[in-house]
């Protein structure tokens, strides 16, 4: 992908913000930061924004203090960059993008990413928006100092699981390399995104184990998070981080879900796949998207009917090999 492009762009325009979806994870975060914190030694004015909370775990990244939530009438600026994000509704600014400012660029290494940039830098070969980034920086001439190093190499080991999904590619790991000359330490980073957890999370974990359904041979597992397990063990949305891996690791299985009971009837549905099934192509099916073997979706419905309505698709596509 040629990202010189955005040469112009920095000729033309001195305020952007730079945005990414609610649920922020570390390739969102570390995508924000670094490019706002770039931005910023090329002398634009940046306001980096996420219209939800930063999870804990990810404060330890370098000025993450000062991403916060969109204020309207307040926040202005020519040019919105949207990081990470395959559709605009993910972002939640609750309002036209074009009403906040003139131009929106979309980059982005979703396979189903809605194209809603007036400019769409998206390719899913790409690991990770970071990287994505990292190349953008290498255009623009900007050098990547110590703090933009923690935060690409953050979003990089998030999205492939800390280069261990199929989409570590030799690029990501030469960046990785060039971060840790840079100063980056992996066991920090390793500890802080997948090792720290808190103590509602391991409760409720507890639970969640509780639920796991394993089907069709062994080749389906699928766990369930009800919000009263939630309100008994206190735990945080983003508790239930990584949990689906507990599904997807079984010997034999190809396809692992996790269900989450979420407010007004609506059930979150997280998907992953180990070799060969696309889980983007369900995810889509039920409004959602996401990558080949990493995939989301919200739908409405009581728990047990949206079960049987994933779980219906997912065996169809097992028995037929495609969708
Ligand atoms: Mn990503």
């Amino acid at each position: 992908m040629d990202f010189s492009m955005f040469k112009n762009l920095l000729t033309k325009y001195d305020s952007f913000i730079i945005t990414s979806h609610v649920k922020p994870d570390g390739d969102a975060l570390g995508s924000v930061l670094a490019l706002t914190m770039a931005l910023k030694k090329y002398g634009k004015k940046v306001l980096p924004i996420i219209n939800d909370e930063v999870p804990k775990k990810y404060r330890f990244l370098p000025r993450c203090g000062d991403v916060r939530p969109f204020i309207p009438e307040v926040d202005k600026a020519e040019v919105m960059i949207c990081l990470d994000s395959g559709d605009p509704e993910r972002l939640e600014f609750k309002r036209d993008l074009r009403d906040i400012c003139q131009l929106v660029v979309n980059i982005d290494h979703h396979r189903t990413n809605s194209m809603y940039g007036d400019m769409n830098l998206v390719d899913d070969s790409y690991s990770s928006v970071g990287e994505m980034v990292y190349f953008l920086l290498k255009a623009l001439d900007i050098s990547i100092d110590y703090d933009i190093a923690v935060c690409l190499y953050t979003s990089i080991i998030t999205d492939t699981g800390s280069v261990k999904y199929s989409n570590t590619t030799p690029s990501c790991l030469r960046i990785l390399a060039e971060l840790v000359e840079l100063g980056v330490k992996p066991e920090v980073i390793s500890r802080e995104v997948f090792e720290k957890k808190s103590l509602e999370s391991v409760m409720l974990l507890k639970e969640v184990l509780g639920t796991l359904r394993v089907c069709e041979d062994g080749k389906l597992a699928y766990m369930t998070v009800t919000k009263n397990m939630m309100k008994t063990t206190g735990a945080k949305e983003e508790d239930i981080d990584g949990f689906i891996n507990y599904a997807r690791e079984i010997e034999g299985v190809e396809v692992a879900i996790i269900f989450k009971e979420q407010e007004n009837l609506k059930v979150k549905v997280g998907l992953r796949a180990n070799e060969w099934v696309d889980v983007s192509k369900i995810a889509e099916e039920f409004g959602g998207g996401g990558h080949a073997r990493a995939a989301g979706c919200t739908i409405e419905g009581p728990m047990h009917k949206v079960q049987e309505l994933v779980l219906a698709s997912i065996k169809k596509y097992l028995k037929e090999g495609f969708r």
